[in-house]
């Protein structure tokens, strides 16, 4: 038999690459991937089960919450909190972050914040979701519920992000720190086998992902880089191509393999940029930090921002670094009065 080895083997087996975790990392990464597979189980049934159509209720972000969502978020809530290593989490379908108050919990050492289910209005169209995590340590003391400043670190206070992505394949991508691995999901083991160790984006790349739709109000740097691409040098064939799913991590995850950015600059609906610092931007940050890749709101590293309040939105660059830099140059070059 091939040489399978799990997602939990191989977070044993990396155990020493985080020194201050006595296996509680790894454990809450289990509770992770325990609420993925449980999520990928009724993703795959979404066509059938009346769980697709909106909750009826808005989030903070006054988007309608699609029943998947609600039971996404209700899921990782659970598996998270059911082991004691987080002491709360906060989430993009909780207006407020959410402090766990067994005593268990209140002991423990991290939190969590999560997209649980991003895209989410895709999946009536059958398009690629997935699920964002950020995990931090807390600052505020063991014993004591988790306070704001827990959930207000900067991304580069990080100590694991990864995501879920719920495509032709389920896939758990993820780092400590210590370089970025994939692993596919196989039903019939119901395990998560490792299919891509020590993931990295080429430094360079011809994909960029954007909606084009906002051009009219885009940054003009923004509007230079988009005509910089479609005019570039033909040589013998275009050497750019547009690719835009409408879903952060299906977008992401193909530049990550395939070289490309990402950008969704400030719009005329979204001033600061529609995705969120803390549960979007800054673990896919990390992530593609780890895998030799660059993020930044345009003008600073998405990692050194200090955050202000849970469900801010930043402007946000990320993939290829060669790209990454010459979007930023063009910023620069063509500052917005
Ligand atoms: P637009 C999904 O709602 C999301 O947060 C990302 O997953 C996706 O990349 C983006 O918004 C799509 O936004 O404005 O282009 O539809």
């Amino acid at each position: 038999m091939a040489n399978i080895r799990t997602l939990g083997e191989f977070i044993v087996e990396k155990q020493h690459d985080f020194p201050h975790a006595s296996g509680e990392l790894s454990s809450l990464l289990g509770s992770i991937k325990l609420a993925a597979k449980i999520v990928n189980r009724e993703i795959n049934k979404a066509g059938l089960v009346d769980i697709t159509g909106a909750a009826g209720d808005q989030n903070i972000q006054g988007e309608d919450q699609q029943k998947l969502d609600v039971y996404a978020n209700e899921k990782f809530k659970a598996a998270l909190e059911a082991r004691d290593q987080v002491c709360g989490i906060a989430s993009e379908e909780e207006d407020n972050a959410v402090g766990f108050n067994k005593p268990l919990n209140l002991n423990a050492k991290y939190v969590v914040l999560m997209d649980p289910l991003d895209g989410s209005s895709n999946i009536d169209v059958n398009v690629s979701v997935g699920t964002i995590f950020s995990i931090y340590r807390r600052i505020s003391p063991v014993g004591s519920p988790p306070t704001e400043e827990d959930f207000l670190q900067p991304g580069s206070q990080q100590v694991a992000a990864g995501y879920v992505i719920y495509g032709s394949s389920t896939m758990l991508v993820y780092t400590t720190g210590n370089g970025v691995h994939g692993f596919t999901y196989d039903p019939s083991l119901g395990s998560f086998c490792l299919s891509h160790e020590n993931m990295t984006i080429p430094q360079d790349g011809v994909i960029y992902s954007i909606n084009e739709g906002n051009y009219i109000r885009f940054p003009m740097g923004v509007k230079k880089y988009i005509k910089f691409c479609q005019e570039a040098v033909p040589e013998e064939k275009r050497p750019y191509t547009s690719r835009y799913i409408g879903s952060l991590v299906a977008d992401f995850h193909r530049n990550l393999l395939k070289g490309g950015i990402y950008l969704y600059p400030s719009t005329a609906s979204y001033p600061n940029g529609k995705l969120r610092l803390l549960y979007e931007c800054n673990p896919m940050a990390f992530l593609i930090e780890q895998a030799g890749g660059k993020a930044t709101d345009g003008f600073q590293r998405i990692l050194d921002i200090s955050p202000t309040e849970l469900h801010q939105r930043v402007p946000f660059f990320v993939g290829s670094t060669n790209m990454v830099e010459k979007v930023e140059g063009f910023l620069r070059e063509y500052p917005d009065e």
